[in-house]
């Protein structure tokens, strides 16, 4: 039967997260950092390739891989033809423009005549473009922080996530002008089969998705407020209410979001709920 390949970093900032998505998936795939440049997983129509970042867009253009996970970053800059499919929501930053900090920086048109150094020219050059900006863009392949310090550019366009190698390097970031997290890239012309398989792991991308923006929520209400708490907790259908052994109380579960979380917890005790409790959720299936 056939199989999807999907392509992963071999090593760095996305491979162990990567690794973890399919293992949450239930993919079992070795992580041989080592030599290893193909894997088959081994309870799921799918093998991986091990590849540098940069490579992945142009494997699954070709469709030496069928699918790939890799930065939105990567997927811009190198502007292959290959459908995006699923953002994944980790391996997030951002690529801005930093200055060194005696710079006395008055806006965008600061950049006007400036050199910046970066490895990322496509995205820079069309930023630029936008902004109507004429800067001098010198190509590096990698520190790009440094070239301020000695002398090489007057600026860095480059990704930052914390923002402290660029404080180590006595630079400030200027301008946040494009996001990134990691995505789930595709080929545009996948088999029948092929396209199955990939309907059944983003099925189960979605349920971890689910499952990690919400939580489960066990907790005793009066009876007599029961129906306050109630309409604080919409739940995937509506919530369970249990009956406790003491009388006038009943016990509730739901789910709830967790970017709503702290705003729920206080009002569902302003509501009178007591004994809250809250779990994570394992998996989430709509
Ligand atoms: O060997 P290969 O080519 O595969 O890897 P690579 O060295 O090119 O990439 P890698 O592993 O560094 O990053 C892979 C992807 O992770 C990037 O393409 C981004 O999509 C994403 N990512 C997320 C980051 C960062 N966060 C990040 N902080 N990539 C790089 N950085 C760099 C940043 O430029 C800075 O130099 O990490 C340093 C620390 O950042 P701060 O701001 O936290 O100090
Ligand atoms: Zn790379």
């Amino acid at each position: 039967m056939e199989r999807l390949k999907i392509a992963i970093q071999k090593s760095g900032r996305l491979s162990d997260k990567s690794i973890e998505l399919f293992e949450k998936a239930g993919i079992k795939v070795s992580n041989n950092g080592s030599r290893l440049l193909f894997a088959e997983a081994a309870d799921f129509p799918v093998d991986i390739l091990y590849l540098r970042d940069d490579d992945i867009p142009q494997y699954v253009a070709d469709g030496v891989a069928d699918a790939g996970i890799v930065g939105e970053n990567v997927i811009i800059e190198t502007g292959k033809d290959i459908n995006v499919t699923e953002k994944l929501g980790f391996g997030k930053c951002r690529l801005s423009l930093a200055v060194p900090r005696s710079v006395d920086y008055t806006g965008l048109q600061w950049f006007n005549g400036k050199k910046i150094a970066t490895t990322y020219p496509v995205i820079l050059k069309k930023v630029l473009q936008e902004n109507n900006i004429n800067a001098d863009i010198h190509v590096i392949s990698g520190s790009v922080e440094i070239c301020p310090v000695i002398g090489l550019a007057d600026a860095i366009f480059d990704i930052v996530s914390t923002g402290s190698t660029l404080l180590s390097n006595g630079l400030v970031e200027v301008e946040k002008l494009v996001y990134s997290e990691a995505a789930l890239v595709t080929n545009k012309k996948l088999s029948d089969t092929k396209k199955e398989i990939l309907d059944k792991l983003l099925f189960r991308i979605h349920a971890i998705a689910a499952a990690k923006s919400n939580k489960y929520i066990l907790l005793n209400a009066p009876k007599d407020r029961l129906n306050d708490i109630l309409k604080l907790l919409p739940g995937m259908k509506s919530p369970s209410v249990l009956p406790l052994a003491e009388e006038g109380w009943v016990s509730v579960h739901s789910v709830v979001q967790e970017n709503r979380f702290w705003d729920i917890i206080d009002e569902l005790r302003a509501a009178g709920a007591q004994g809250i409790l809250v779990v994570p959720i394992e998996k989430m299936v709509l």
